[in-house]
């Protein structure tokens, strides 16, 4: 049985939209942050950072939540999350799964610390970029491939829900308001919304 190891309120969300979205059976396991728990020794062994979400899943167990959105999606293709390792699509999935975090999360950071960094430097470029490049990702839709809904939408769609609604970091778009809205309205997202509120 796949297990999700994960706390209300946190990055676990994403992990939690990706297993609703997938109909796999799944374990829930509380690792409640506020507590500590994710510094046990046994869950160390499991996502030696210390962070949540992780997952496990027999004998594989993993932590980040991109590696665990292309893990499920790879291991069980039956939930049609990725395009296949030759279709052409797969080139721009796998740039877009990463995007959330290689390019999204440092530049929110930036925008909450107001970090100096030269853009030639940073491995993000600017904030301004990241989100400018997203924007035309998204001007045609419906997902960030076209038609396809994939695991990159999940990376995606939490880091600018979290960026643009509920942390204001970013200002609204029309291209994201639509892109948001959309992922929403899928019931996978909704489910994952209550899960993830509370213990
Ligand atoms: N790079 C990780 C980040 C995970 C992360 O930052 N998790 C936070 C909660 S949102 C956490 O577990 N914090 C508790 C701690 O560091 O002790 C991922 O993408 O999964």
């Amino acid at each position: 049985m796949i297990k999700l190891y994960w706390s209300p309120r946190s990055r676990s969300f994403t992990a939690i939209w990706l297993m609703e979205e997938t109909r796999l059976p799944y374990e829930r396991v509380l690792t409640d942050i506020t507590t500590g728990a994710q510094k046990a020794p046994e869950y160390l062994k499991i996502n030696p950072m210390g962070k949540v979400p992780a997952l496990t899943d027999g004998d594989a167990a993993l932590g980040e939540t991109a590696a665990i959105c292309a893990y499920i999606a790879d291991r069980y293709p039956e939930t049609k999350l990725a395009p296949g390792v030759n279709d052409a699509l797969r080139a721009k999935y796998l740039q877009w799964l990463l995007f959330s975090p290689s390019c999204i999360e440092p530049a929110l950071i930036q925008i909450f610390t107001k970090l100096e960094v030269p853009p030639s430097t940073a491995a993000w470029g600017s904030s301004t970029q990241v989100f400018d490049v997203l924007d035309a990702a998204l001007q045609n839709g419906p997902w960030i491939l076209g038609e396809k809904f994939s695991a990159a939408d999940i990376t995606v769609g939490a880091g600018l829900h979290f960026a643009v609604r509920m942390f204001k970091m970013v200002p609204p778009r029309p291209a994201f308001d639509a892109y948001i809205d959309r992922c929403v309205a899928r019931p996978a997202f909704q489910r994952a919304e209550k899960i993830a509120e509370r213990a």
